[in-house]
Parts: structure tokens; sequence; C-alpha cells
């Protein structure tokens, strides 16, 4: 059984967005989107085009403010999410993370003993507080009635990139190293599980209402590797916060983890799930009633591209498939550039229809 802390039921009085997680109805459910914030908004490039490189507008808290609530401005979502990057934490511990135009990221890559011994633990708080300044600048200037979303990469998917150096299809390089060098993959995955609770804990302390713990590559692990390198670390993380923030909501996003994602909300012991855009409606209902968690999710991103009868006969039937559940609609995976805002303005409109 799940206890709704007292401390939430209040605050959900005011932020529609908490309702799912205190089980308080709602008329319509909930609707942010991941990468609500990005390139597929004009206002998003013209401040991005003047903050200089991504990192740099990602640690310039009056940019990055104004791009967090840029999507609210404009659509009205129940939550803003922290304008961040899941690649600071990498960033914050010292390894070199540059976002070349259009190609993605670039780092260091870690590949022994001596590699992880540069990392500097000693630093990360420090270089965080341009980003707990973010969340607290966000926080004074958002409505009353929008929830905050601050979050991390899971130890699992930054190491991905942390080895890998960049992003890849398969992960090959970090699964490689967690079955060669298990003890040094292992010491990274405690590095960035103990760098990403300062992380957190930061932006709690300064205003997020909820966190999302994102693991994109979940999903290129065998059962016993997912136990021990996504599971375990992100129980670790949630145990953590939990000690500090009991009233705090959590949700883990196990991109791709398929039949394992009802045994992660279990083990982990997050209060949300947020299921990608290959998930069953049915099995998101299924989850939701096995497991009481609140499930988010999960529109195609493309449909958003698409629009029209496609997005509304979709966006309908996920609707009914989750009635009556604790629910958040979100998309499966992050917009992509190309998405119409129009569509994005449109579909708030059809959930609230509901
Ligand atoms: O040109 C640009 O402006 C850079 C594009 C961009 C943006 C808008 C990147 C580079 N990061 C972000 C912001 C971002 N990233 C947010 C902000 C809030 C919001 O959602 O609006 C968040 C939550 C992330 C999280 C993130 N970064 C993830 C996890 C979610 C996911 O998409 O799977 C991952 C894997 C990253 C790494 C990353 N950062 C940027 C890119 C292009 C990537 C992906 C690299 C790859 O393809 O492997």
């Amino acid at each position: 059984m799940r206890e709704i802390p007292s401390g939430l039921i209040e605050r959900a009085r005011q932020r529609p967005f908490l309702k799912p997680f205190a089980r308080q109805a709602v008329g319509a459910p909930p609707i942010w989107l991941m990468r609500q914030a990005g390139r597929y908004l004009p206002e998003y490039r013209e401040v991005r085009a003047k903050a200089g490189s991504f990192l740099d507008l990602c640690y310039n808290p009056e940019l990055a403010s104004e791009v967090t609530i840029q999507p609210i401005r404009r659509f009205g979502f129940d939550a803003a999410i922290l304008f961040s990057d899941i690649l600071v934490v990498p960033h914050a511990l010292g390894q070199t993370v540059t976002f070349a135009e259009g190609e993605g990221p670039r780092l260091d890559p870690i590949r022994s003993a001596m590699d992880l011994a540069r990392l500097n633990e000693l630093q990360v708080g420090r270089k965080f507080e341009l980003v707990f300044e973010t969340v607290r600048r966000t926080r004074a200037a958002l409505p009353a009635e929008t929830a905050l979303i601050g979050f991390c990469g899971a130890p699992w998917t930054v190491a991905t990139y942390m080895v890998g150096g960049r992003g890849s299809v398969d992960q090959a390089e970090a699964r490689l190293m967690a079955y060669q060098e298990p003890e040094i993959f292992s010491q990274l995955i405690d590095i960035i599980s103990t760098a990403s609770v300062t992380y957190l804990d930061g932006q709690v302390a300064a205003g997020a209402d909820a966190i999302q713990i994102f693991d994109s590559w979940a999903g290129s692990l065998p059962d016993d590797e997912f136990d021990r390198w996504v599971v375990a670390p992100t129980r670790r993380i949630v145990r953590e916060l939990k000690q500090r923030y009991p009233a705090l909501p959590i949700i883990g996003f196990p991109r791709a983890a398929g039949d394992k994602i009802a045994h992660y909300v279990r083990e982990t012991g997050v209060d949300g799930v947020s299921c990608d855009t290959t998930f069953s409606i049915r099995g998101m209902a299924e989850l939701s009633s096995a497991e009481n968690v609140v499930v988010q999710g999960n529109l195609d991103p493309l449909l958003l591209v698409t629009g029209g009868a496609a997005l509304e006969k979709r966006v309908e039937e996920i609707l009914t498939a989750v009635s009556g559940r604790p629910f958040i609609f979100n998309l499966g995976h992050g917009i992509v550039p190309q998405t119409p805002p129009e569509n994005v303005a449109k579909l708030v409109q059809l959930v609230r229809r509901g």
C-alpha cells in the first residue's frame, strides 16, 4: 500500500499536476510534454541563438528560466520542466562535454580506472548552483497553479554517454565495460548516483515540486544487468531523496523496458512511471492497477507532427484506456523539432475537452 503524505495532499490542491499522486479527482488529466521547451518553438530558437553554446544556455539562470516558461505561456501546460540537460552531471564532475550544432553531445570517453580517477566529485555542488538559481527564478515567475518538474538522467543512461562519448543506437561501449570491468563500471555508477542525489536535492530545495529520472537507454539491458545498473541505482536515488523529502513525487522513465516495467516500479519505489511509445495503452491501465502507480504517457511524438484526425483518434484511445486511473498525459518520448506548435495547442485542447 502507498500512503499519501499529508504535505502532498495540501500542495495538490493548489497544483493540478500533483493531484494524481495525491489520488485526488481530476476533470481532465494533467498534461505536460517531454522536451516541451526546444527547437520547435521560434521563441526558443531566438533565445538559443543569443545564449552562445547549449551548455551556456543551461548555466544561464535568466535565459534558462525564460525558455522553461515559454511553453507554459504559449500552451498553459500543468507543469514546466526545468531547462537543463542530463549531461550537466558529467560536466559538473569535470568531464569534457560539448554539443556540436546538429550533431548531439560529445564527451571525452571514460575507458579506464585512470579516466575515472580524473572525475572530481568535490566540485559538483558549486557547479550545480547556477541550475538551482534557474529553479528559484522559474518557481518565482510561474503561475501558482503550474508545477515545476526537476530532473536528472538515470545513472545507467548518463554512463552510456560518459563511456561511449556520444549517443549510440546500442550503447555497446557501456554494456561492454559493464561486462568486462564490472568493478570500474560500478564505481562510475556510484559516482553518478551520488552526484545525481546532490543535483536533485538542490533542485527540490530551490522549489521543484516533483522529479523525473530519465532512463532513455534502459531498454538495452538483459534482465540481470537491468537489475544491477538500472533498478539498483534508481532505488538508491529514490530512497535518499525520500529520506529528505518524504512528500516528493518521483517519476521514472525506463524507456523501452518492456515487460520489466512492473518490476522496475516495484523495486525502485517510484511514485509514477512514464511509459514509452511502444508500451500498449492496455498495459498502461493494467500497470496502474496492479502496482497502484501513477502512469504517464504515451502519445507517439510523430503523431504530434502529423496532427489532424490521426492525432484526435489516438488521444481519444489513450484517454479512454486510462480513464479513472491516476494518469498524466504526455508523449512516449520527446517532442521532435519539426513539430508544428499549432498541433501542440490542439493536443492540449483535445486532452482538456475530455
Ligand atoms: O540545439 C539545442 O537546443 C539542443 C537540443 C537539446 C535540448 C532542447 C539538448 C541536447 N538537450 C535539451 C534539453 C533537455 N534534455 C531537457 C530540457 C527540458 C525539456 O524537456 O523541455 C531534458 C529533460 C533533456 C533530457 C535529455 N538529454 C535526455 C533524456 C530524454 C531523452 O530525450 O531521451 C537525453 C538522452 C539527453 C542527451 C541529449 N542532450 C541533447 C541531445 C540532442 C541529447 C540526445 C543525444 C542522443 O541522441 O543520444
